[in-house]
């Protein structure tokens, strides 16, 4: 088999290569480990920026998400019993869109198949070859047979677990890592959000979100200690929490649970994002908290870029692009890290806090919802900063 560029994995930013390349005259094949019903129906991020919604709708694959999609021009923060309104509509003049991950992957993969673009689901013992010289190659398994797929440029597009980053020698990436003492319990529920927005609350119990999926599926998130155990959370303390870390600020209605699971958080950056032929994108290269609500948009910001470098290399000949890719994404990544951490202390009880780090963070809770200046920097950074 041989294309101009192999795609390994099928989320957003596998399946967004495929399309932006597609745009620009440029053939893939995108190879995936897992089955259409399983990514189809992977529960995760939720939050879409300014940007990448009309990129969406510019590449043909936004019209379910602009029936569909939810588009809020603001967010509110909970704290000390009320809530603090920012209002990123008259701070920057853009908004946000909710709409759900599996649903961006669910039209993406339609608008590629209705295009003829090949997508190989379950594929087995991938593995890269050949990345340092000019013809590189993807060796798989699929249906029973053993393939190989010679391309020009490889896509390392596989997700934190996947297998094209160990593929890259020993020494030759470097990489920056920050844990968490914490991580997230999320639940889907099926009852109205508590508030039309989404609600970022910080109470002495711990961080909780209140977000959505739609106007009668609310999508909820509580902070509990890291390593913590989903048998420890029974739907009644789940409640009991969402309840307490809302203050009273708004009522919550209780709903059938219809999926729970813990969320680790991790800070995580390698440097350079490519070795050879071989390209890394999205959460194959770098993780962020998601307190930020950054990680899909990122895998989009990368591939966004990627994409108009190799397609510069087959239009010219020219490689500079395709040399400063690294350098050009991890300019938006580190500042995207920032962000996620930023918005991570601001709003989690971290277990050894002292009495001066929590007044520290309150009068930083005070000031982002009370200076113009500070909540602006908030809203430029939380709708997606400009592309490069
Ligand atoms: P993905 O989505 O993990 O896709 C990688 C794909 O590669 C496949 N794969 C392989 N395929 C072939 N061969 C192999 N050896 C393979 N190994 C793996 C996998 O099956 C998978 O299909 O990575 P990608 O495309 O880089 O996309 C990144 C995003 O998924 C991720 O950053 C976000 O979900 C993070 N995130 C959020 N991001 C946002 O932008 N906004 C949010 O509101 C937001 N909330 C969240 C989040 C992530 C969460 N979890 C569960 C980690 C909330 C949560 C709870
Ligand atoms: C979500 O809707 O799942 C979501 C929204 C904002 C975040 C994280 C997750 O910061």
């Amino acid at each position: 088999m041989r294309t101009q560029v192999g795609i390994v994995g099928a989320g957003p930013a596998g399946l967004m290569l495929a399309h932006l390349l597609s745009r620009h005259g440029v053939e893939s094949i995108v190879l995936e480990s897992r089955s259409r019903d399983y990514v189809e129906g992977r529960i995760r991020a939720g939050l879409i920026e300014h940007w990448v919604r009309d990129l969406l709708i510019e590449l043909g694959v936004g019209e379910r998400m602009r029936r569909e999609g939810l588009f809020h021009s603001g967010i509110a923060l909970a704290f000390g019993e009320a809530l603090h309104r920012i209002d990123f509509a008259g701070l920057v003049g853009k908004g946000v869109t909710i709409y759900g991950q599996q649903e961006v992957v669910k039209d993406l993969i339609a608008g590629r198949l209705a295009d003829g673009g090949p997508i190989l689901f379950e594929v087995e013992d991938v593995s890269v070859a050949g990345i340092d010289g000019p013809s590189p190659s993807i060796r798989f398994r699929h249906q029973g047979r053993a393939q190989e797929l010679a391309c020009d440029f490889i896509g390392g597009c596989d997700g934190f677990h996947g297998v094209t980053r160990p593929s890259i020698p020993d020494g030759a990436l470097s990489v920056f890592e920050r844990d968490y003492p914490f991580g997230w319990v999320g639940i889907l529920s099926e009852s109205p959000p508590p508030d039309d927005e989404l609600i970022y609350a910080y109470d002495n119990g711990g961080f909780a979100l209140y977000t959505m999926r739609s106007p009668l599926l609310s999508r909820l998130y509580l902070q509990c200690p890291a390593d913590d155990d989903l048998a420890n959370w029974p739907d009644e303390r789940i409640w009991q929490e969402l309840h307490r870390r809302l203050g009273g600020t708004r009522r919550l209605a209780q709903g059938r649970i219809v999926q729970k699971g813990i969320t680790p958080m991790r800070s995580f950056v390698v440097e350079p994002m490519r070795h050879g032929r071989l390209f890394l994108a999205g959460d194959a290269a770098h993780i962020v908290p998601p307190t930020g609500a950054k990680g899909m948009n990122l895998a989009i910001a990368d591939v966004h870029v990627l994409s108009a470098a190799i397609a510069e290399w087959y239009r010219s000949g020219r490689t500079d692009a395709l040399d400063d890719y690294s350098q050009t994404c991890l300019r938006r990544v580190w500042k995207a890290q920032r962000f996620s951490w930023w918005m991570t202390q601001l709003l989690h009880v971290f277990p050894d806090a002292t009495p001066f780090d929590r007044r520290r963070q309150r009068a930083e809770l005070d000031y982002v919802t009370s200076s113009q200046a500070a909540a602006t920097s908030l809203a430029e950074n939380y709708v997606g900063l400009p592309l490069a």
